[in-house]
């Protein structure tokens, strides 16, 4: 990934890299379903936002809220995290689960528990065993409650929101003209709206605009895409939105990144992968402003400091349709694959530090990468080789 300071400084705003930027922020919400639900089941979805938002308070967890239509690449990104910390001892911090935010006496709270458990458990060593990741299909929007303890380091909790991305869905079909709508955005899920207006602290948000809805490596019609795309540029868009109108109090201490996913799509058919698949800011901005003008607009116009929005590309792993591949015969791309998670861990550490009023400070040492020259130098040898 580039640094900050690099050639995106035509056109203000700017949105910088959270690689070693200072930084801090994090909580969660959930969207709703595109049919509005009966009254009493909005109600419902109130008070459990409204209780989710005491429990995370009070068990001291930092939320991370995720937003992103269905095949963004939400999911993979949180078994990304989880498996980084349970896989790599380099890193030297561990993570668990924790308990039930809501215990384990109450059905909802139970079922609640039961989803992240399964996701933290099953999900995370499935992804390192490199199998597909499932679509996520869940009734209720839930968080997935962990502690982080760094060697040498404060120990911090998160709460993850995992949500079904159909819920961000635009209402508009395929087919359909927008003047025959009575309106464009579903609303947001109550539980999650309720969470943002009410959660006493700071939150991260990642908004995420995947570089491709479809599977990265297929022959797919790219036209089809070009659709997709805008459909999940004008849901990032709706619930920047929502987000304005609803989140009441603690708007300083939030944070909020867009992540362009599978950024290993970006440089697909290059043969030097390992340098490709790292962020290039130049080109990462060039994509945003051609695919996700809406989305960058409503991120711009967001009612926040500049300086609490950041842009950056994001890989989970080189997946297929098969499942993720392990690149044992590539350390150069699987150091640069590898280098993702960890600086996304320390922009959330960083935010939880500073929205809990401390210092913040780097999760880890610098990731272990490879630095540019001996690539270089690799790769003269493949080429010496005839490789
Ligand atoms: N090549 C590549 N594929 C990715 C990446 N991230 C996710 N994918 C793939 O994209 C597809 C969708 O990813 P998910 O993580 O399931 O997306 P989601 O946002 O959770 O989707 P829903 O559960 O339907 O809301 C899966 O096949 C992933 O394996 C990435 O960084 N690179
Ligand atoms: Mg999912």
């Amino acid at each position: 990934m580039s640094a900050a300071n690099e050639e995106e400084a035509e056109a203000p705003p700017r949105f910088p890299s959270y690689s070693g930027a200072e930084e801090a922020g994090a909580s969660s919400l959930v969207p709703s379903s595109p049919s509005a639900p009966p009254d009493d089941a909005r109600d419902g979805g109130r008070r459990l936002g409204l209780q989710l938002a005491r429990a995370l308070e009070s068990g001291g967890y930092h939320p991370v809220v995720l937003f992103g239509t269905a095949f963004s690449g939400k999911t993979s990104l949180l078994l990304s995290l989880f498996a980084t910390l349970v896989s790599e001892p380099r890193l030297e911090t561990g993570i668990l689960l924790c308990d039930p935010i809501l215990g384990s006496v109450d059905g909802v709270g139970r079922k609640l528990h039961e989803d992240a458990r399964r996701l933290f458990d099953v999900g995370t060593q499935a992804f390192i065993a490199g199998e597909p990741t499932p679509k996520t299909n869940v009734s209720l929007p839930f968080f997935i409650p962990v502690e982080v303890r760094p060697t040498g380091r404060p120990p911090q909790r998160f709460a993850f929101l995992e949500s079904n991305g159909e819920w961000y869905r635009p209402l508009k079909k395929r087919d359909q003209r927008y003047s025959d709508l009575e309106r464009t955005a579903p609303e947001l899920q109550a539980a999650v709206e309720s969470f943002i207006a009410s959660y006493q602290g700071g939150i991260s948000f990642l908004y995420l605009t995947p570089y491709t809805q479809r599977f990265v490596y297929g022959n797919e019609d790219a036209n089809e895409d070009s659709h997709e795309i805008e459909g999940a540029s004008l849901a990032i868009s709706n619930v920047l939105d929502a987000y304005d109108r609803s989140r009441a109090t603690h708007r300083m201490s939030d944070r909020h990144l867009m992540l362009v996913t599978k950024w290993d799509a970006h440089s697909a058919r290059e043969s030097d992968r390992a340098e490709s698949v790292e962020e290039d800011r130049p080109a990462l901005l060039d994509f945003c402003y051609g695919n996700y003008a809406q989305a960058l607009a409503a991120f711009q116009r967001l009612d926040v400091d500049p300086d609490q929005r950041q842009l950056n590309a994001y890989v989970s792993g080189i997946i297929n349709k098969d499942g993720r591949l392990q690149l044992k015969n590539d350390s150069d791309l699987q150091g640069v694959v590898k280098s993702y998670p960890p600086r996304l861990w320390t922009y959330l550490y960083r935010n939880a530090l500073q929205a809990a009023g401390e210092v913040p400070l780097s999760l880890f040492p610098e990731p272990p990468r490879k630095p540019a020259l001996v690539r270089a130098f690799h790769k003269l040898l493949d080429f010496v080789s005839g490789r």
